[in-house]
């Protein structure tokens, strides 16, 4: 088989969506132990409060990828804007590796940078003010300390927000900022830049000092599954159908 590192994000795996789970657990179980490796680029959660939360799809998820990676198919994770909260004690029971922010890895001898994606939309200065703020490590240390029911009373309250401050925003103010994407690439010396966030899927061809480049977006799982898909020789944007629901 050909080797294949395979990149996902924008999940958005929550309970009141078991055919994205479904969809989620049956590539765990079927593809990516299959991998080299496997990206998961933030968002697989619809939001997350703290490893706390007793909940069992957070379980059916770890035991996924816990399963994968006993296989011998690596698992990294890049926090999303809706689970920035996703902490060691979760990764250490899914046996998945936390990266930094922004990140370069070695793609079959081709340096990668990868992120979730909302650092490069600068243009967006409210989301990035909230998200400064959401960052600060004392006000994530005194979230994680309330009580469950006032952090699920945060999180709707902030996606309730979120949601509203969205419907008055343009389409072009929520996706990245092209100067931005050309200033981190140029920062981190890379030719490729693989991120989601903005759900919309696509492979950017760009010239970055006279040379050509890419950025690839990953696909949101909220209709099909989306699977970006690197080999030696190429890359390609792959999607995945639900299942019918019974
Ligand atoms: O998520 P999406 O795609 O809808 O929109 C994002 C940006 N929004 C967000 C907010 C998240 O959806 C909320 C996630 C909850 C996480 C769990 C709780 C953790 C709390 C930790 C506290 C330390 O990321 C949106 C972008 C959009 O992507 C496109 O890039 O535009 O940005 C916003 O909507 C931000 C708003 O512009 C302004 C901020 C609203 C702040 C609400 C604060 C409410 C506080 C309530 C406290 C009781
Ligand atoms: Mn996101």
């Amino acid at each position: 088989m050909t080797p294949a590192t395979l990149f996902i994000a924008d999940l958005h795996l929550s309970q009141a969506r078991p055919d994205i789970t479904a969809a989620f657990l049956r590539f765990m179980a079927e593809e990516a132990p299959r991998a080299d490796a496997l990206y998961i680029l933030g968002d697989l959660f619809e939001f997350w409060i703290g490893d706390d939360e007793p909940n069992p799809l957070h379980t059916s998820v770890s035991e996924a990828c816990r399963a994968c990676v006993e296989q011998g198919t690596p698992i990294y994770f890049v926090h999303g804007n809706r689970d920035f909260l996703l902490g060691r004690e979760f990764a250490g029971r899914a046996g998945v590796t936390l990266l930094p922010e922004h990140s370069v890895v070695e793609l079959y001898g081709k340096p990668a940078l990868v992120m979730h994606g909302d650092t490069l939309c600068i243009d967006d200065r409210d989301y990035q003010r909230f998200r400064r703020i959401t960052h600060w490590p004392w006000l994530q240390w005194l979230f994680r300390r309330l009580p469950l029911s006032w952090r699920l009373k945060v999180a709707d309250c902030m996606r309730n927000t979120s949601q509203n401050a969205n419907q008055a925003k343009s389409m072009s103010l929520m996706d990245v900022t092209q100067l931005e994407v050309e200033r981190q690439m140029a920062q981190y010396h890379v030719e490729l830049l693989i991120h989601g966030h903005t759900h919309r899927p696509a492979i950017h061809q760009l010239t970055l000092d006279g040379k050509a480049a890419r950025r690839i977006v990953l696909g949101d799982w909220y209709t099909q599954g989306s699977v970006l898909e690197v080999t030696p020789t190429g890359v390609e944007l792959q999607t995945r159908a639900f299942e019918e629901q019974a």
